[in-house]
């Protein structure tokens, strides 16, 4: 569990960790008013959004009224309790099929978020539990076939793809049987990148939901947002929208080593109550671990660095 801790730590430290951690470099020092509100302040700016940034200060606001011997350190406690209790619930499993067929996940989110780097990451993880298939069911990119294809031969998994421009529920269908015929107990589908501000694309989501349903009306088992942690607030929306597309049962969210600080995942667990399945803390196929809402919590607020050394 501790290394688990530690290393989530170690890919958020360049997080949220930097911005607020950081700014908490007066870990060791009194704070005042003026602290607190650069911690709303900062929160705001890191797309905590209004209720939790709100509900983190007035939690340390209280604690200052009763001790002015509060140091940043003591108020980066209470922040990262308060998130973790926000976040409290939000760690899930992949959910199996039933009945011998192959539990399906299908990625779906935004050009650009990690589907196809996460559909792998998720594929090195599910062989050595059963076996994988991966679908490329994004055929709207030239690319995407290549760059899947990369990381089956990388992580000598099955890969199942079709041409560019075919019809991506058909190739989910192709994938979902490849899958049941090797007895492989998951299917990893990669969709293609879309706005979910354009209906049209939406819509093809529910064709490869209704085509998978043919297969199997129990799956997708797992219909999954890849959510990009430096995208801010506007994820929010963006997952609400694929969440009445496409009913979602979960969401991973990708790049929390990097600049970003993953805020708006209080606000769209929030609003959704969507679990939080994996994390991406950064580019390689190892760099994939379940979410830990503790970790998360404590490294948003720089706990889990080395801070005694300032
Ligand atoms: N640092 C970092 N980069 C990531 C992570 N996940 C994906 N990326 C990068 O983000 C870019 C877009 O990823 P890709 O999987 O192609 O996104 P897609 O368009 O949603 O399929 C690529 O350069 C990936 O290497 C992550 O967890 N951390
Ligand atoms: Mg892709």
């Amino acid at each position: 569990m501790f290394s688990v801790l530690k290393r989530f730590g170690e890919g958020l430290k360049k997080t949220a960790g930097e911005a607020l951690g950081g700014m908490l470099g007066l870990f060791r020092k009194k704070i005042d008013e003026n602290d607190i509100e650069l911690i709303e302040e900062t929160l705001f700016g890191a797309d905590f959004g209004y209720d939790t940034a709100v509900e983190i200060c007035d939690a340390i606001r209280r604690e200052y009224s009763k001790n002015r011997e509060l140091r940043g350190r003591d108020a980066a406690e209470i922040g990262a309790a308060v998130l973790e209790k926000i976040l409290e619930g939000s760690e899930g499993d992949l959910k199996q099929a039933s009945d011998g067929n192959p539990g399906v996940v299908c990625l779906v989110g935004v050009n650009g978020a990690g589907k196809t780097t996460t559909a792998a990451k998720l594929a090195k993880i599910l062989d050595s539990d059963g076996g994988v298939v991966l679908g490329a069911c994004d055929t709207f990119r030239a690319a995407a076939n290549e760059q899947i294809r990369i990381w089956a031969e990388r992580l000598n998994v099955k890969l199942v793809e079709s041409r560019h421009g075919a019809d991506s529920a058909a190739t989910a269908w192709d994938a979902w049987q490849a899958a049941k015929a090797r007895g492989a107990k998951w299917l990893v589908l990669d969709t293609a990148g879309r706005l979910h501000t354009k209906e049209n694309l939406m819509n093809e989501l529910s064709k490869l939901r209704r085509v998978l349903e043919k297969n199997d009306p129990e799956a997708p088992q797992n219909s999954v947002i890849v959510v990009d942690a430096s995208l801010g607030s506007n994820s929010i929306e963006q997952a609400q929208a694929f969440h009445r597309a496409f009913k979602l049962t979960g969401m991973i969210v990708t790049k929390l080593d990097g600049t970003g600080r993953g805020g708006a995942l209080a606000g769209i667990y929030r609003k959704l109550k969507l679990p939080i399945l994996y994390a991406g803390l950064g580019e390689k196929a190892e760099d994939l671990q379940k979410f830990n809402a503790r970790a998360y919590a404590r490294g948003v607020f720089g706990l889990e660095r080395p801070y005694d050394k300032s």
